[in-house]
């Protein structure tokens, strides 16, 4: 196999960051199947037309439907708001297409196990969009705690902090309704931190958490670019339906504390999604928005030396680095997307599921879906319950 041809439903942020990714892989990776831009679909024709045009697609198409039966593509990427997932997912595979879906994988538990099972019918290979496991100062943790360097972990520690609706005048955009999209920060922000959390620790057994919506009612939504997004100006407001901000503690099966913190409402942190892992030979810390550089600490370090150093991850020793610039000539957001997809296309090259695939998004699902279950009846939740 040496191309793969994707079709590609959605076309607003995630849109742009894969469609950005189709477009270097065959300059930086070209030992990876070309991926082969044939069309990108939306509801809105001048938009999509225009998104064509813009990103590189080969066509633009208004109807999923038709999309997903063609001949000529083997991949269906989508990336549309979360409520649209399910439907897709399930009539893509029906038609024998491969799979990449942007997280969260669904609105509910119940959702994700559909179309993991409809994809596990279909005999298709199926990915979901964990983007930040593929920073390489990401990849660097995992193999320091793969290689035993860290020791036994006791802690993990995360956050993602995001700003962005602090303004209560902010419209009511699809992220913040839950027939859209399921939940708000803790979906959107938090699931991110439990997929980083399953991919470096390992498996939650219990969760007790806890949330809150700080403002209740916003100005109805004209449009959204990104995250930014104008009001109808028609003056009227209505209800905000999921939460601005959600935190939880955890149990992991190997015995270590987690907690998480998923907030848009942060001042200042424009997107603070870090993690803090200690282990009993040392620790690691990874901040997004200096996303190149691992702080690492060892506990074995000589008595006068010790204390975190900054490993900057862009040598040919960290992962997909051989690829990019000379050392110390940093990446940045859309490579975390071009890694992702390099991962999808050589996964069908091979032949082999991808990594991460429905199955992670059904147990991130599942821990979303326990934390909600906590908060609802306040109690801790077992995993195994969900
Ligand atoms: O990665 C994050 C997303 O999952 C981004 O920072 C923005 O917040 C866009 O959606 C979520």
């Amino acid at each position: 196999m040496n191309q793969v041809r994707v079709g590609m439903i959605g076309y607003k942020f995630m849109g742009k960051a894969h469609s950005h990714a189709y477009r270097d892989i065959p300059m930086f990776f070209p030992n990876t199947p070309r991926p082969v831009m044939k069309a990108i679909c939306g509801r809105n024709e001048e938009a999509v037309r225009q998104a064509a045009g813009q990103f590189g697609w080969e066509e633009a198409a208004t109807d999923w439907r038709e999309l997903v039966s063609r001949d000529d593509i083997d991949l269906i990427d989508i990336n549309a708001p979360s409520d649209a997932h399910k439907e897709i997912a399930i009539a893509a595979a029906g038609a024998g297409k491969h799979l990449f879906c942007e997280k969260p994988l669904a609105l509910t538990l119940a959702d994700a196990r559909e179309m993991l099972a409809a994809a596990e019918t279909a005999g298709v290979k199926h990915m979901v969009g964990f983007n930040y496991r593929f920073a390489p100062a990401v990849q660097l943790a995992r193999k320091l705690i793969g290689e035993g360097r860290l020791g036994r972990i006791y802690h993990f520690r995360a956050t993602f902090l995001q700003d962005w609706i602090v303004d209560p005048e902010f419209p009511l955009v699809w992220r913040l309704d839950k027939t859209i999209a399921g939940s708000g920060a803790h979906g959107d922000l938090g699931a991110h931190l439990i997929d980083m959390a399953r991919f470096l620790v390992g498996e939650m057994t219990e969760v007790v958490g806890m949330s809150e919506t700080f403002v209740k009612e916003r100005p109805l939504p004209g449009s959204m670019t990104g995250l930014s997004a104008t009001g109808s100006g028609s003056g009227s407001k209505g209800p905000v339906t999921v939460d601005d901000a959600t935190l939880f503690l955890c149990r992991f099966a190997n015995g270590a504390l987690g907690s998480f913190e998923a907030t848009r409402f942060a001042a200042g942190h424009r997107c603070t999604n870090s993690f803090e892992i200690n282990g009993s030979l040392g620790s690691v810390k990874f901040d997004f928005e200096r996303m190149n550089e691992l702080q690492v600490y060892f506990t074995g370090d000589p008595a006068d030396v010790q204390g975190f150093r900054r490993v900057l991850a862009t040598d040919p020793a960290h992962a997909y680095s051989e690829a990019w610039w000379p050392p110390g000539h940093t990446i940045g957001y859309e490579h975390t997307f071009i890694h992702e997809m390099v991962e999808c296309l050589k996964a069908l090259q091979e032949n082999r599921q991808p990594v991460p695939n429905f199955h992670d998004g059904v147990l991130c699902q599942a821990v979303l879906e326990a934390v909600e279950r906590s908060i609802a009846e306040k109690r801790w939740v077992q995993i195994g319950e969900m």
